[in-house]
């Protein structure tokens, strides 16, 4: 069958609603169709600075998160990326591909060393798509699942993909990117014009999974909207009603036209309240799940040794391939 690769990073602790709808979600889906590899990207993570005891406990609380949302692994291969060697290998290569403009377009950075003062940007940061690139060849992904902030990246990709096969022979699969049109960005609840984030200017905007229900039942009340009473999906006119739309229908299964019709002649506090309900249904199981997993780490840790061992046999044999066709000498 068909395989699918993708990350997230351990550092924020909780998980928000972006990542779920936008990602996760879909990874638990594709892991009954396809061939599954998906891990927590801890070499990412250090792109910015982090606590070494934070990042520790964060990337099995992101392992933990990601089963309490559904994943399986009798059905998927779930790793800690820094268990495989073979990323930071294989990304070398990459880096050595890529051309310094063509890595300097790439907007998420130019995003995040702004956030960040550009002088303070770690080299790490600016490299990050080219690790991401090996991430996703190394597995041969035919399918890279992901919310539409990462969609230059996967052509970045493609493009690194074509190049080393056009330059030393065919070695690596040309992935496609799988984003939803419906769920590919989650906007900020109080600006629903930009798109939800850990790094939010305000955290009364950021849905994190692991808050306390009663904390998010009240952002979902508290969400900018409009000033216009009908309850209807444009993204343009009405981009605050549009994305509780989207968040409500994704998390019901029902259809945004028959909520429209529901909430025919109803204000938007019916809709938040409703909404507020069916968040708080969601997260708290979650966050029992989440515990659960938490409070048994050797089991956790088995699960994540699997996980290595299996992902290391398949990027292993991508990375000797790669290393021969550039024509590095084999050590015997
Ligand atoms: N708002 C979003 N809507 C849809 N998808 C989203 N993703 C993130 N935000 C949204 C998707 O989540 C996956 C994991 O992303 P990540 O590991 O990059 O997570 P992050 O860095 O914690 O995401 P943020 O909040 O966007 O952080 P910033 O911007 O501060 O780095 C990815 O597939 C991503 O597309």
């Amino acid at each position: 069958s068909p395989r699918v690769l993708s990350g997230i990073q351990p550092t924020a602790g909780s998980f928000h609603l972006g990542n779920y709808l936008g990602a996760v979600r879909q990874w638990v889906a594709l892991q009954e169709t396809h061939d599954a590899f998906y891990m927590v990207v801890d070499l990412h993570a250090i792109t910015v600075p982090q606590d070494p005891a934070e990042l520790r406990a964060n990337t099995r609380l992101a392992a933990a998160q990601l089963l309490a949302a559904g994943l399986d692994p009798e059905r998927c291969t779930l790793f800690v990326q820094s268990h495989v060697p073979e990323h930071a290998q294989l990304a070398w290569i990459m880096n050595c591909l890529t051309g310094f403009g063509e890595a300097s377009r790439m907007t998420q950075f130019k995003d995040k060393s702004a956030r960040q003062g550009a002088d303070r940007a770690s080299v790490g940061l600016f490299t990050y798509p080219i690790l991401q690139v090996a991430d996703i060849l190394l597995y041969q992904a035919n399918e890279v699942p992901v919310g539409e902030d990462q969609r230059q990246h996967i052509e970045l990709t493609r493009d690194l993909a074509e190049r080393f096969n056009g330059r030393f022979g065919q070695t690596f699969t040309v992935p496609k990117p799988y984003i939803l049109k419906e769920t590919a960005k989650i906007f900020d609840l109080q600006e629903p014009s930009t798109k939800m984030s850990k790094s939010a200017s305000t955290p009364k905007g950021l849905i994190n999974l692991l808050d306390e229900p009663k904390a998010t039942a009240k952002k979902v009340k508290s969400a900018v909207t409009d000033t216009d009473t009908v309850i209807r999906y444009d993204t343009e006119q009405k981009p605050g009603i549009s994305n509780l739309l989207t968040i409500y229908s994704t998390l019901t299964g029902t259809g945004i036209a028959e909520l429209e019709q529901k909430y025919t002649g109803k204000g938007y506090g019916a809709l938040k309240t409703d909404l507020a309900e069916v968040m708080v249904d969601f997260v708290t199981p979650f966050r029992e799940r989440t515990q659960q997993y938490l409070d048994d780490p050797e089991t956790l840790d088995s699960i994540l040794a699997k996980g290595a061992e299996k992902a290391r046999s398949v990027a292993a044999e991508t990375l000797s391939q790669a290393y021969d066709r550039v024509g590095f000498l084999p050590a015997k």
